[in-house]
């Protein structure tokens, strides 16, 4: 039976983390799979975790099953620290899951049990595992204009022409920071009339959020999620504490269903409860309850910030040194945006044969799609990088 299966499509990000481990040459420079690298090009535990994990190591007494949805007040810090009180928290029902992928996941299959005819809007790029989860569930996926290839910018106009044609039977997914893999998001008044028209349509949003406090700050990288929050009735909310806690490997999300009634809470969660019964029975404790000690001890949480708040602060400062360093070689502003995207990464928006010149003659990894990790860069490294951009002709 099993000689019946049939070759998959890779994923094009982790096949790039194969093809540079593989590479000899000693100046490669990794701008691919999106994971926080510091000035050394390490991931490291941060401080508060090693902290947490020692605590955790010290003091758990058992490591017996916790429950379908995880502890409750994994899902509570979490929601504190995305939501704060833009949303009666008795509307909520949430279950942890083995990371952001894991959310996307079950709200997905979620919005299939709720509506086996519904679609789901996802922007023109959008992380590449939204339209292949939707692909192998089955879900049917409209794409809407969003990014200005010329400008590397929202393309707004583009965008909200093409929401015109969701339906109360549709999803509109929506990162809610750091947009990957562009690099280029919404203001404050932009995602007020994306709100309007959603709640004009009467469809259901949802919110992908993998890279809080990122790119202007974690309350400030929450503000669209809150603002969404408070002015519709209904939202689906995907998290992932895979970036900003730096626990990739431990699988750490949570799922988040607001509903329009506190009195379908219940059922929600029970809902949210089945699904994760379905698929993994219980979800991974460890990262869930690292990230719980930390947002509920004050000195933990504070270090913990520090850390973050440096891990944004370096990336943005990479972002205005490539953008000087470019803009000194080319003469011209035409990579400014470099500067005024937010997040890990930047479409820089050229061609693959063009990406494949920076890694045949550069040894410099980039996703095909011409998206860069700005955080797989240091100071040493951006002039480099730069003279590569403008030598390959981009
Ligand atoms: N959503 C987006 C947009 C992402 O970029 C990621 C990537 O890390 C995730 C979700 C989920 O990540 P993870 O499953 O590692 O928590
Ligand atoms: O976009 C990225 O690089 C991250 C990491 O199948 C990632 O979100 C990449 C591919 C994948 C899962 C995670």
């Amino acid at each position: 039976m099993l000689s019946n299966l049939k070759e998959q499509p890779k994923d094009k990000i982790l096949g790039l983390m194969a093809l540079y481990r593989e590479d000899p040459r000693p100046t490669k420079i990794d701008l691919g799979v999106g994971v926080y690298k510091n000035a050394e090009g390490v991931t490291p535990v941060m401080r508060a975790v090693k902290a947490a994990e020692r605590k955790l190591v010290e003091e758990q007494t058992s490591k017996s099953y916790v429950g379908l949805a995880g502890d409750p007040a994994y899902s509570e810090a979490m929601c504190d620290l995305l939501l704060a009180d833009s949303v009666d928290r008795a509307r909520l029902a949430a279950v942890a899951t083995p990371g952001g992928t894991g959310a996307v996941r079950q709200a997905f299959e979620l919005v299939k049990m709720a509506n086996p005819d519904a679609r789901v809007f996802v922007s023109d790029p959008t992380w590449p595992n939204h339209v292949s989860i939707l692909g192998y569930l089955g879900i049917p996926v409209v794409k809407y204009r969003y990014f200005d290839t010329e400008t590397r910018a929202v393309d707004f106009e583009g965008m909200m022409e093409d929401l015109a044609d969701v339906t109360s039977n549709d999803v509109v997914l929506l990162h809610g920071c750091c947009h990957n893999p562009t690099g280029a998001n919404l203001n404050l008044t932009q995602w007020q009339s994306v709100i309007d028209l959603i709640n004009d349509k009467g469809c259901l949003p949802m919110i992908d959020i993998a890279y809080q406090g990122f790119g202007d700050g974690l309350e400030e990288d929450a503000a669209a999620t809150r603002l969404v929050a408070s002015s519709v009735p209904q939202l689906l909310i995907a998290a992932s504490c895979s970036k900003n806690f730096g626990i990739y490997r431990e699988r750490t999300g949570l799922l988040i269903a607001i509903g329009e009634k506190a009195e379908n809470t219940a059922v929600t969660q029970g809902n949210l409860n089945h699904l994760n019964r379905q698929n993994f029975s219980f979800p991974p404790d460890h990262g869930a309850r690292v990230v719980t000690e930390i947002l509920t001890d004050p000195a933990l949480k504070a270090d913990w910030m520090a850390e973050l708040e440096e891990m944004r602060l370096g990336m943005l400062g990479l972002r205005q040194q490539l953008a000087d360093e470019l803009q000194k070689l080319s003469g011209s502003d035409r990579f400014g945006f470099i500067a005024q995207h937010r997040g890990m990464f930047s479409q820089i928006g050229t061609t693959p044969d063009k990406v494949e010149i920076l890694r045949a003659d550069h040894a410099i990894y980039m996703v095909s799609d011409s998206r860069l990790n700005i955080a797989g860069l240091n100071a040493h490294s951006v002039p480099v990088l730069a003279k590569a951009i403008i030598d390959a002709g981009i």
